[in-house]
């Protein structure tokens, strides 16, 4: 059974969508995106809620509220019906194109049955649309046009290739002479999954040489607003970058504004309003007289507030501003906590290296602790056997303690490990005598995403209940923009991890990011144990665990809570999980 919050996010976010679509108010839809999303990381069961408990959500008004119950009395809402029977599902896609009104997405539909933007570029090289009443080869190419804009600017791009480009900017805009002080701001700086635009903030005295420097890097390809303050560019990356020039005395309220979020910002401004005062981009002023109070950094405008300074990870209005308040922050887990990285593959399966390089590369990284887990026998591609498996052993074991940082009186333990398949029913590649041997295995699943929820659920509670299995690897299989994650009962599997001693991973490859944030802050409800992983298939992929730990700390995570943080001790008796030791091959 579906989380009741879960089924009302769901809907409302619908409703959203239905109201865009059929051209409703936007002010509209943003309030049920805005209660879709607070129903959904709500802490209480809506189910146990009366009308009063249901208003106490934010966002939550009397008429959603109404709408709420509707749905759990009746199990569904006549509001939505009605705006549902108009639109098809398929259409809504199409409408993401800029250029592409409602009521030609619905012909395309209703006559071609195209319902994707894939099937719908097809259509058009085929010259399918100009036989409809309406369209021409002109209305075909604007069409196109628009599928343009969606993939390059008017889509959001994964988090690594913004930060990417955001460093090279940043690199560059250092050497202009005048630059004080430099860094990205927005999502970017906040670590959002996919980011809708870069946003650099600069101080400088003068912001002629900044702004010059910047239109003229390489990659720009237009440039959509130039101003003294702000300018806009696109890229050929497909990613369009704002830069701000500020005084150095304005830095810190600047860098506190256009961080974000919008809902964190709208939350702060109010903090100033209750206390006489006025916050802007330019400062911290006493409303009255209009003296600035603070600008320079952000501790000193947060500190003017009653807040200690917020880490920008948290700044989404999820109970930060609160926490702040009471002074109850998180200490948020840092990427230099990490002793280590317990998902990596070699060329031994579907990685790139061999084993010494990415020993090599994780020591270089000053891990005290390296897991090597290549896949089982079950992903048939991988051509594994327990003779190759055994090999690597002894590989790995002979090659545990050579590499270390210099001075190091030990090297780096290298733990032997394997990437279990989770099957349709729960079951994993090796009968228990086998995964007995290993130091350490993660199981994730690779196949039959589309199981009843039930299934699904019971499937991962199963695999948890394996004494061997230690960590779920990308516990939803979200791939970002392409897979949607699987529809399980998050819940259920949290408990039973916590149950049986089993950590979550957070896989830190930009495409998967997986947990996700909002997830992660309800498995920590259930007091799990998190596993930060690469799951590198290459020796730069080991760094990719700067997203992974972006990602924990918009979850709220701390040191003590993710396992590769520990010492090499308490990780070991952690591995141990409920296995009674007679059944352990020694190693
Ligand atoms: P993105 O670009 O969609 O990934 O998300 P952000 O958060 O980077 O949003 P963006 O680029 O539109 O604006 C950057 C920051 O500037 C945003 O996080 C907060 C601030 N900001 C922009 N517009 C507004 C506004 O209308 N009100 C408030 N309070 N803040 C704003
Ligand atoms: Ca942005
Ligand atoms: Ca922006
Ligand atoms: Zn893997």
């Amino acid at each position: 059974m579906a989380r009741p919050n879960d089924e009302v996010a769901a809907l409302f976010q619908e409703y959203a969508d239905l109201i865009s679509i059929t051209g409703g108010e936007a002010y509209k839809a943003r309030v049920y995106e805005k209660a879709a999303r607070a129903v959904g990381g709500y802490h209480a069961d809506v189910s146990t809620l009366d009308a009063k408990g249901l208003r106490e959500i934010p966002g939550v008004g009397r008429s959603i509220a109404e709408k709420i119950d509707e749905y759990l009395r009746t199990g569904s809402v006549a509001a939505v019906d009605e705006l549902r029977t108009r639109i098809p599902a398929g259409v809504r896609r199409l409408t993401a194109i800029p250029t592409l009104g409602p009521k030609k997405a619905m012909a395309l539909y209703d006559e071609l049955g195209i319902a994707s933007v894939e099937e719908l570029v097809d259509a058009i090289h085929a010259e399918k649309p100009r036989e409809l009443k309406g369209f021409g080869p002109k209305t075909e190419q604007k069409i196109l046009h628009g599928v343009e804009l969606l993939r390059s600017s008017g889509d959001r791009v994964l988090l690594d290739v913004a930060m990417d480009l955001a460093d090279e900017i940043v690199a560059e805009l250092s050497k202009v002479s005048g630059c004080r002080r430099r860094t990205c701001a927005g999502s970017l700086r906040r670590m959002r999954e996919t980011i809708g635009d870069i946003d650099i903030l600069v101080a400088a005295e003068k912001s002629g040489p900044l702004m010059k420097a910047f239109t003229e890097l390489p990659f720009v390809t237009e440039v959509i607003a130039h101003g003294p303050s702000k300018t806009s560019v696109r890229t050929d990356r497909g990613l369009a970058v704002d830069l701000r020039v500020v005084p150095p005395e304005s830095w810190g309220a600047a860098l506190q504004y256009f961080t974000g979020s919008k809902a964190h910002n709208i939350r702060t401004r109010e903090l100033a309003v209750h206390q006489g005062l006025k916050l802007s981009e330019y400062g911290l002023f006493d409303a009255e007289s209009g003296e600035r109070i603070v600008s320079e950094t952000e501790e000193e405008v947060y500190a003017r507030l009653g807040l200690p300074w917020i880490p920008p990870p948290l700044r989404e209005d999820r109970g930060e501003i609160e926490a702040g308040l009471r002074d109850e922050l998180p200490d948020l887990v840092q990427e230099s906590d990490l002793r280590g990285d317990l998902h990596t593959h070699t060329d031994l399966t579907d990685g790139l290296a061999p084993l010494e390089e990415m020993a090599e590369a994780a020591a270089a990284r000053g891990y005290a602790y390296l897991a090597i887990t290549d896949h089982g026998p079950d992903l048939y591609m991988q051509r594994m056997t327990e003779e190759r498996m055994l090999a690597q052993r002894e590989q790995v074991r002979k090659l545990d303690g050579a590499y270390g940082k210099r001075g190091r009186r030990r090297g780096m333990r290298l733990l032997h490990g394997v990437e279990l398949n989770i099957g349709p029913d729960g079951e994993v590649d090796w009968p228990e005598e086998f995964l007995a041997g290993f130091d350490l295995c993660v199981a994730s699943v690779h196949s039959h995403f589309d199981q009843s929820r039930a299934a699904l659920t019971r499937r991962i509670v199963r695999a948890c209940e394996n004494p061997y299995v230690n960590v779920i690897g990308h516990p939803t299989t979200r791939l970002i923009g392409k897979r949607s994650p699987l529809d399980a009962d998050l819940d259920e599997i949290f408990a039973a991890c916590a149950r049986t001693g089993t950590a979550l991973e957070i896989n830190s490859h930009p495409d998967r990011l997986d947990l996700r944030d909002e997830d992660i802050l309800r498995a920590r409800r259930h007091r799990v144990r998190f596993a930060v992983d690469s799951d590198a298939h290459a020796v730069l992929h080991l760094a990719n665990t700067r997203y992974g730990v972006g990602t924990a700390q918009r979850g709220w995570l701390t040191k003590d809570e993710v396992i590769n943080t520990w010492p090499e001790t308490r990780l070991r008796r952690f591995l141990r999980k409920g296995r009674s030791s007679g059944t352990r091959r020694p190693s």
